[in-house]
């Protein structure tokens, strides 16, 4: 297997106020490539610290070690939300990846409500309302969901300041900007146990083929073995190398549609092979679901006629299917 070197950004000079516009324009310039180029890249000096990466890695470790008549009772008829795996059987032994994930509530913030509730009436806005994902999220606990939410209160100014630094290098006004900011966080817990050898020889995969639907996924995974891969531009499947404390970022689906397919949404998937478990966490940066994902204004001209998508969010990511 190939190992890709992906670009490695530096991204210290925005955290530093004593840091010149042309230090934060090089980062700018760097990123624009890096998503023109490869739709991923590694993002070092981000500001997260370490040590609470560390501890989200442990929450999640402590989860999956749970046995799986505990995880599953975290299933909540949902894609997107709760504990999933491929597998119902109590014969979890060989299971190549499971999850547990966290969207909030789309009818909160946009219109994604369950067709079945009626629009007009009060509980349309509220939380625990069903909408169109499916049931709520379930928290293992109160201080997994704590642990979340103290991640979150870090990951969100990141992806502001990625944001900025994107919309600086496309020339976005505010408009095009205030649309970019309408965003959700979907947080999804990974664990991979290494394929056995008939599974590898059977060609499966831990995680298939994809391209996440969103914006940006900002990726952080144990950093002992080489097991997501991307496809580059030849179509040629690529490892990449962690490197430790660094934040993979990857370009989703809508972000390429909003620059009329300017920057690449990168094909991606994993394959472990090392007999250590490995865990990724990823925070999804996704428009909310009433935001268009038509491209930018100031992106209109050079779009990709094929790239152009006339849709909110919410229906782009209902129908991926039929995209
Ligand atoms: O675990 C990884 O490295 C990739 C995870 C991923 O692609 C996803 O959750 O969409
Ligand atoms: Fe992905």
């Amino acid at each position: 297997m190939t190992v890709i070197d992906l670009p490695i950004i530096d991204f210290g000079a925005y955290l530093d106020p004593s840091s010149t516009a042309e230090q934060r324009q090089a980062i700018d310039h760097a990123i624009d490539k890096a998503c023109r180029q490869f739709g991923v890249f590694h993002l070092i000096n981000h500001g997260i610290p370490q040590e609470l990466c560390n501890k989200v890695n442990a929450r999640a470790r402590q989860f999956f070690d749970l046995s799986f008549e505990e995880k599953r009772k975290h299933r909540v008829g949902s894609d997107i939300r709760g504990y999933w795996c491929p597998t119902d059987t109590s014969n979890a032994h060989n299971i190549p990846c499971e999850g547990i994930a966290f969207y909030p509530p789309v009818n909160y913030c946009s219109n994604g409500l369950s067709p079945d509730i009626d629009p007009a009436s009060p509980e349309a806005r509220l939380p625990t309302t069903p909408d169109v994902l499916g049931g709520q999220n379930s928290w293992p606990s109160d201080e997994f969901r704590a642990q979340i939410e103290e991640y979150l209160e870090h990951i969100l100014p990141l992806k502001d300041r990625l944001f900025s630094s994107i919309a600086a290098s496309l020339g976005l006004g505010d408009a095009s900007q205030k649309r970019m900011h309408k965003t959700a966080p979907h947080v999804s817990f990974n664990g991979y146990k290494a394929l056995t050898k008939a599974q590898m020889e059977e060609g499966e995969h831990n995680l298939a083929a994809h391209i996440d639907p969103g914006c940006i996924a900002i990726l952080t995974q144990d950093s002992d073995s080489v097991s997501l891969q991307i496809q580059d531009k030849d179509g040629k499947w690529c490892g990449v190398k962690p490197i430790p404390g660094s934040f993979i970022i990857n370009i989703g689906g809508a972000l390429s549609r909003l620059t009329g397919g300017q920057y690449v949404d990168v094909l991606h998937r994993v394959i472990h092979r090392s007999e250590k478990p490995r865990i990724s966490i990823v925070v999804f940066i996704n428009p909310l679901f009433d935001i268009t994902i038509e491209p930018f204004t100031e992106c209109a001209e050079k779009a990709d006629p094929a790239k152009i998508v006339l849709k909110t969010y919410g229906e782009f990511y209902l129908n991926q299917d039929s995209e």
